[in-house]
């Protein structure tokens, strides 16, 4: 069996080699360059979207890149919660690697700091304008110093506009955490210097009112946390005063990540980029747009797809406008697998009904189950690729680092990246490309819990014994430590193999730990 192991190892490695000389032949005129979009949605299932087999709820603009490009059927992100798939995403290197990097508080610090190679700086450093737009959740401001975090006051240092983004324009942590306003280009918008805005874990004032001692005037009930300040009626984590001038309200955020990526798009002119969408929907809360609540039958969750929906419809119907959308390569993810009861009584279990949020998998945010993080994964330009092919090649979020740095010609500095394969190939959808030879799954990060996946076989390590939310509903369940599980014959893991299989189990055991204990798996 090892013999087998190093073999296939020897084979992808030439794989790569091969790869990256097809993909530099591939677009080697900086004409044939494409703008690159990554849309990234929030604790969006494999389930969840009609081009995936949801049956109750149609999403025919997301379908639309499915239609004209390429569906993934093993597409991943890196993590099964918002802020460490991010890191990988940004950075190329795996969150485990970097502790802190576990879902971030309101007044974090920036989890990256200047400095780092960052895949917004591959764009940039091959003339791409670079922007992101939505959801950031990877902390803001110093990490050390006299004040580490956000000075919300002031200018905001280090930004996204210090680690690669020419543009930012973004929600700095998610919604259900505070502050609810927006941070452009390194200040929150709208901000009155006589109103300062502060932000804080302790409660500042005896009668600051907050989710528990006003529950009775809340629009949005919480189930579990999110009863500290009270924002637009509902209750956060976290407290804050002030500001009163620039917070939004949760129903205008996907207009607004609309309007401002249209402008952006706009402004760059003839310049290639690179746009980093990052919509907050569908995570908690899920107070969307007054035109979509109460629209997709399956409560605000499902109205949350919608909303999420037509944001993707906008965004395309800009790049048309713009004359575009042939040379964009648009790339749809998901930070993390689906949850339906997140800490809000929303009816997200109520009016289930029939939906199947993570698809034929198991589990889902949270957890290291197949659910956690094999996602939707669309990729689709029209001037280049083929339309309407299923792809079952393995890719995943933290690649998108070497493959565009690939694509572009740009060099990876021996101690970046870390973890980023350049599956450039899989990502265009060029025939027989294989993608990634093994997939590394992580939940939240601290708990030491990893799936593994090469080929059919998916290992299941529980270091804590807890998983999370295997079922949607939030349980913890005793695991066995190792679990073994053939993805083609049981998709939902459901029989563990492990113990008619020791030797497999010992290979994929070892192959794991010598991913985590070399810190980095990128040759
Ligand atoms: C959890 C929150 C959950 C969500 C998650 C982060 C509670 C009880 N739960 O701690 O609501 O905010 O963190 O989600 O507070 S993520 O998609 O940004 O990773
Ligand atoms: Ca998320």
């Amino acid at each position: 069996m090892r013999a087998l192991v190093c073999f296939v190892f020897f084979a992808i490695s030439q794989l790569c080699t091969y790869q990256s000389i097809a993909a530099e032949s591939l677009v080697s005129s900086p004409n044939e360059r494409p703008n690159v979009v990554v849309i990234m949605a929030d604790d969006l299932g494999y389930g969840d979207l009609s081009c995936y087999g949801a049956k109750s709820i149609s999403t025919p603009n997301i379908d639309s890149l499915a239609k004209q490009g390429v569906r993934f059927t093993s597409g991943y992100c890196s993590a099964s919660t918002c802020t460490p798939t991010r890191y990988s995403l940004l950075t190329g290197t795996f969150a485990f690697r970097k502790k802190g990097t576990g879902v971030a508080p309101p007044n974090s610090p920036s989890l990256i700091q200047p400095g780092t190679f960052t895949l917004p700086g591959i764009f940039k450093s091959a003339g791409y304008k670079t922007a992101v737009v939505g959801k950031w959740h990877l902390g803001l401001g110093p990490d050390s110093g006299p004040n580490p975090g956000p000075q919300w006051n002031g200018e905001i240092n280090p930004s996204p506009n210090h680690i690669g983004f020419d543009h930012s324009y973004i929600l700095p942590t998610t919604n259900d955490r505070v502050p609810q306003v927006y941070v452009r280009n390194s200040r929150v918008v709208n901000l009155d210097s006589q109103d300062p805005l502060w932000v804080g874990s302790k409660k500042p004032t005896e009668d600051h009112p907050t989710g528990e001692s006003h529950r009775d005037t809340l629009r949005m009930d919480w189930s579990h946390g999110h009863n500290q300040t009270i924002h637009n009626g509902i209750g956060r984590i976290g407290f804050y005063t002030g500001g009163m001038k620039a917070r939004f309200r949760d129903e205008d955020l996907a207009d607004a990540w609309a309007k401002e990526s249209h402008n952006w798009i706009a402004s760059v002119g003839d310049s290639p980029f690179f746009l980093f969408f990052a919509s907050h929907d569908v995570h908690v809360p899920r107070m969307v747009h007054e035109r979509f609540q109460g629209k997709s039958g399956l409560g605000p969750r499902g109205d949350a797809i919608l909303e999420l929906d037509w944001n993707v419809g906008e965004l395309l119907t800009s790049l048309e406008k713009l004359g575009k959308r042939d040379n964009t390569l648009v790339i749809f993810c998901s930070d993390n697998g689906p949850v339906l009861d997140d800490g809000y009584k929303d009816d997200a279990i109520e009016k289930l009904g029939d939906h199947k949020p993570a698809g034929p998998f198991l589990g889902g945010k949270y957890n290291i189950c197949e659910g956690g993080t094999r996602t939707p994964f669309l990729a689709s330009w029209p001037a280049q690729m083929p339309k309407g092919l299923v792809s079952d090649a393995m890719v995943t979020t933290t690649d998108f680092a070497a493959s565009f740095a690939a694509m572009l010609n740009v060099p990876l500095p021996e101690d970046a990246c870390l973890d980023s394969q350049n599956i450039l190939e899989a990502l265009l959808g060029k025939p027989d490309a294989k993608g990634r030879d093994w997939v590394l799954q992580q939940d939240n990060g601290a708990s030491g819990n990893f799936g593994f996946r090469m080929g059919k076989w998916k290992l299941m390590r529980h270091a804590s014994g807890k998983a999370t939310n295997v079922q949607l509903r939030l349980v913890q369940t005793n695991m066995k430590r190792l679990q073994l599980f053939d993805l083609d014959a049981d998709p939902g893991e459901s029989k563990d193999l492990s113990e008619q299989n020791p030797e497999l189990v010992r290979e994929l055991n070892q192959k794991l730990t010598s991913v985590i204990d070399a810190g980095r798996s990128r040759p």
